[in-house]
């Protein structure tokens, strides 16, 4: 089995986290993205959207999308589970991936890519020759300013997003925030719930088994010399 992926890409960090908190280690392949290794040549075969990550299995079939792949992990190990483990649990986790998906991570998208210069014409991840929109990047903020408010009122009443253990839920949202943090999208000082949470998350072991943007190499205006 080999996971191809990017040292600190957010989606990939979210499997990454996931494997770790499972205590599964699974071989990767380094993909480049700012290189465009992954929207040309034989990454292709693997996901033809040219998006990672991607997982090839032994006998050659392919999944991608974050959460189809840690999905294929708790079914084969489904100890500790992270996908909840009563059909409200469940489905609660699975709101949860789904608010950090449309609102948080795709805010963030919206805000980084369609104002970093590396990714002029590359407006949506993967194979997709879409100029960027300048439009974009304030309705993105916006989305991420809501999802924080979100994430702050449920974290005043549940230690972890779904009840009392951690899930996917909660390893997606940090993933969101630390792209966020890169793209300087802070976490408004009144948040303090969130904000107590995010770092008792990042603290834990399984946050550094891909180190994410913002410690890799800091802020958005870092990477541009700003
Ligand atoms: N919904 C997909 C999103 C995948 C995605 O956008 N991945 C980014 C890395 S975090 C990517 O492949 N970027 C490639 C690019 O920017 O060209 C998932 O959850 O796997």
């Amino acid at each position: 089995m080999k996971l191809y992926e990017n040292a600190i890409a957010p989606n990939c960090r979210r499997v990454r986290v996931f494997l770790a908190e499972k205590g599964i280690d699974v071989p990767g392949v380094e993909i480049d993205i700012i290189g465009g290794q992954n929207i040309s040549g034989d990454y292709l075969e693997v996901n033809p959207n040219g998006q990672l990550p991607g997982l090839e299995l032994d006998d050659g079939r392919h999944l991608s999308e974050s959460a189809a792949i840690c999905r294929y992990f708790e079914e084969l190990h489904p100890q500790p589970p992270l996908l909840g483990t009563t059909p409200f649990e469940k489905a609660a986790v699975q709101m949860w991936e789904r608010r950090a998906d449309f609102e948080g991570m795709l805010g963030v998208a919206d805000n980084f890519r369609n104002r970093f210069p590396p990714f002029e014409n590359r407006g949506i991840a993967g194979t997709s020759n879409v100029p960027q929109i300048p439009e974009l990047v304030e309705r993105g903020r916006q989305s991420v300013q809501r999802f924080y408010g979100h994430l702050d009122k449920r974290l005043g009443e549940s230690p972890y997003l779904v009840g009392d253990s951690l899930t996917l839920a909660d390893i997606d949202a940090m993933c969101v925030i630390d792209f966020a943090l890169f793209s300087e999208l802070e976490i408004p000082q009144s948040h303090s719930k969130l904000r107590a949470w995010y770092d008792g998350m990042e603290s834990r072991e399984s946050a550094r088994s891909n180190p994410g943007l913002t410690a890799a190499l800091g802020s958005i205006s870092k990477v541009l010399g700003g």
